[in-house]
């Protein structure tokens, strides 16, 4: 394709920065950032090894890098010992910050005001006793050791939290199920790791709905049989859950018997030694179960926490991702908390019972510090400013999202309306495989390259570019595949760096560039003149439309650019003459009403504004799309309905009726 790389339709302003000058009353300096970059890529392990030392060691560590026992596996930080729940926990307890809150938890608004049905409130000394107290259960109750492994199936309660932490002390691999999954996803990921105790709750809050989450892990565990002990938290307190005597327990009345005063120290782990395991979907069936480690995955959060957010002390972070997405596990678990952090974990949604929940919570807590996604921030804007601007926004004072490429409009509308043109706003770029930020603007080193849609900069260390085929960095303006060249701690750890499958993990990213070493992320980019990277999209969704290639997202940005659509997934279905061509299912703006004309008219937009060749065949319109909980739109399921095919794993599926509306609009029962 020729023109402009684009994102959601819009074109990437490459040369517009704006200025945040008075920001922390420092002025910005993207040139002298550049030259520090290219010292710290040449030096990377003593840069490491320097925010290492920032860190509480048990033992300290005699190589900063070296080789694992699998190709493309590194060990970080090999022969030093430490324990994460440590560093979130004791070394803040042990100093001034014993009594700060560390935790700020509001469950779902029960009633039409607006009000949390609960909040709890902990403090890092609540918080280090309460693990210590868990810990104790796990290990003489439970006999769980350093080595075994755990699965949690739990939406986003103070619980998970203290079970994550409490694992991390013993030593246990852990692996965070997604709470909207289903029962067969539990159960294969529950199986590849081996978990012989699995933590869920009764049920959950959804929308003032209660439903029942054990049964669904009952039925997981008729398939899983690694897991021999369930411990169950109560959090609807719903009558009928069913109990397995001998094999299930209710947290609360274990807990009854721990005495406040027990008390676990933390296992001196190796920093090589696995922290999590989590399972991210592939292009194919079976999941991917990610390792990190500690040692390294706690140097890059720590890095990250600073040079990203900025935190410190004042602050009051809040980023309202779901424990089951890796960003709460770097962002909203480990990260903060590692860094003495006071932040807001919620449990609910954006909408409930109002679209201003989310800044009515920024109000009530004064929360400066903001990590949203861009989905979210499109939908908010869908509701109108008035939601946004009735809530005193004054405490916020730095603004990021992760997730999916943000488009200027939704930077600029995070900039203006949110953030009072106050706030830094950036877009991280990162993965579940690479455990934090690795392509960011970093605040914390007044580095503000902000340009409404990029990502920014490669942080301090990582050797991230925007690559073509033959591995040759792209010139400016042209896409091209971004990889990151070096090694970085956080990256998948030892054993295997994929749980179970060396090979699989191998092949899948270090294949495609195996000649030169890079780590080969699946994603498009552009980098502008200045060095700024633009994630694009995922180079896995392609159409070839008369040989011609059309990425599914930068058509749907075409769609979207369209005044009325606000969402849209397109999918190709084969065409005899063309090869494939391209359909669209496409939400509207408020305002906006599904016409023929409208659908014509849409067509004509592409047809117009993007290419001939990308110009959709058929125009549904839907009020919602299928989407993962973390808010990216399933586009193989909608493939799926208009293939006719069976749907596959809809484990990752947030909402199921978004699938039937693709269904009906798609067969044209509901021609809206
Ligand atoms: C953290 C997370 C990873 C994929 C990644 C990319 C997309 C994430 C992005 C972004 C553009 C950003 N992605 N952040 N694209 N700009 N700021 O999202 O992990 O769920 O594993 O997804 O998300 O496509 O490859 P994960």
């Amino acid at each position: 394709m020729t023109g402009e790389p684009e994102i959601l339709g819009e074109s990437l302003p490459f040369d517009e920065i704006v200025h945040l000058e008075s920001w922390r009353g420092e002025r910005v300096d993207p040139d002298a950032y550049r030259r520090a970059h290219s010292t710290s890529v040449r030096d990377s392990l003593s840069m490491w090894e320097s925010l290492a030392k920032e860190l509480d060691w048990q033992r300290p560590w005699t190589s900063v890098l070296s080789d694992g026992d699998h190709p493309n596996v590194a060990k970080w930080f090999a022969g030093g010992a430490l324990n994460l729940s440590q560093l979130a926990l004791d070394r803040h307890v042990a100093g001034p910050r014993r009594n700060k809150l560390a935790l700020i938890w509001e469950g779902e608004p029960v009633g039409k005001d607006g009000n949390p049905a609960e909040v709890r409130k902990y403090t890092y000394y609540d918080l280090w006793r309460e693990v210590n107290r868990l810990a104790f259960l796990l290990r003489n109750n439970f006999g769980m050791k350093k080595g075994d492994r755990m699965a949690v199936y739990m939406p986003l309660v103070p619980e998970a939290i203290i079970f994550l932490l409490a694992a991390a002390r013993l030593g246990v691999t852990f692996t965070v199920v997604f709470s909207g999954f289903s029962a067969e996803a539990l159960a294969s990921r529950i199986s590849d790791l081996g978990a012989k105790l699995l933590v869920t709750v009764d049920g959950l809050n959804r929308r003032g709905k209660q439903v029942g989450l054990k049964e669904i892990a009952d039925d997981a565990l008729e398939q899983a049989r690694t897991v021999n002990q369930v411990i169950v938290v109560r959090r609807t307190g719903a009558p009928d859950t069913p109990m397995k005597a001998g094999r299930d327990y209710w947290f609360d009345d274990l807990m009854r018997g721990v005495p406040s005063s027990a008390r676990v120290a933390p296992e001196p782990l190796e920093s090589e030694h696995p922290l999590y395991v989590l399972y991210t979907s592939g292009t194919t069936g079976k999941p991917k179960g990610l390792i990190h480690d500690n040692g390294g995955y706690a140097v890059l959060l720590h890095a990250t926490m600073k040079w990203a957010f900025d935190i410190n002390d004042g602050d009051v972070y809040w980023c309202p991702a779901d424990i089951g997405w890796v960003t709460g596990h770097s962002y909203v678990v480990f990260g903060p908390l590692i860094e003495g952090a006071t932040e807001v974990v919620y449990e609910g949604t954006l909408d409930f019972p109002k679209p201003d929940r989310w800044w009515r919570v920024i109000e009530r807590y004064g929360v400066s510090v903001f990590y949203t996604t861009p989905t979210a921030t499109r939908m908010q804007m869908r509701f109108g400013e008035d939601f946004v601007r009735k809530h005193d926004r004054s405490s916020l004072r730095l603004i990021h999202s992760v997730g999916e490429p943000i488009n200027p409009s939704a930077w600029r509308w995070l900039f203006e309306v949110v953030g009072e043109r106050r706030c830094p706003v950036g877009s991280t770029w990162w993965m579940t495989e690479t455990g934090g930020i690795m392509v960011s603007h970093l605040p914390g080193l007044k580095l503000l390259p902000m340009k409404p849609g990029t990502n920014g900069l490669p942080i301090p260390g990582v050797d991230a570019d925007v690559v073509d085929e033959g591995g040759q960095p792209v010139g400016p303006g042209e896409k091209g595949l971004l990889v990151i060249r070096n090694r970085w701690p956080g990256m998948p750890g030892p054993p295997t760096g994929m749980w179970g499958d060396p090979e699989r993990y191998a092949k899948q990213y270090f294949e495609r560039f195996s000649a030169k070493g890079y780590f080969y992320c699946g994603d498009y980019a552009v980098k502008d003149k200045d060095g700024y990277i633009w994630v694009a999209g995922r180079a896995d969704e392609v159409l070839k439309v008369a040989g011609h290639r059309i990425g599914t997202f930068e058509l749907e940005s075409s769609i979207v650019s369209h005044k009325a659509a606000s969402e849209a997934a397109v999918v190709a279905i084969p065409d005899p003459v063309k090869g494939e061509v391209p359909i669209a299912f496409v939400v509207l703006r408020e305002g906006f009403a599904p016409s023929e004309e409208l659908r014509k008219e849409v067509r004509l937009w592409v047809r117009n504004g993007f290419s001939p060749i990308a110009e959709p065949t058929q125009v549904y319109f839907v009020n919602r799309l299928p989407k993962t909980r973390s808010g990216k739109i399933m586009r193989r399921l909608v493939k799926a309905v208009a293939e006719g095919k069976p749907l596959g794993d809809v484990a990752t599926l947030e909402d199921e009726a978004s699938v039937d509306e693709v269904k009906q609009a798609y067969r044209g029962l509901k021609v809206t």
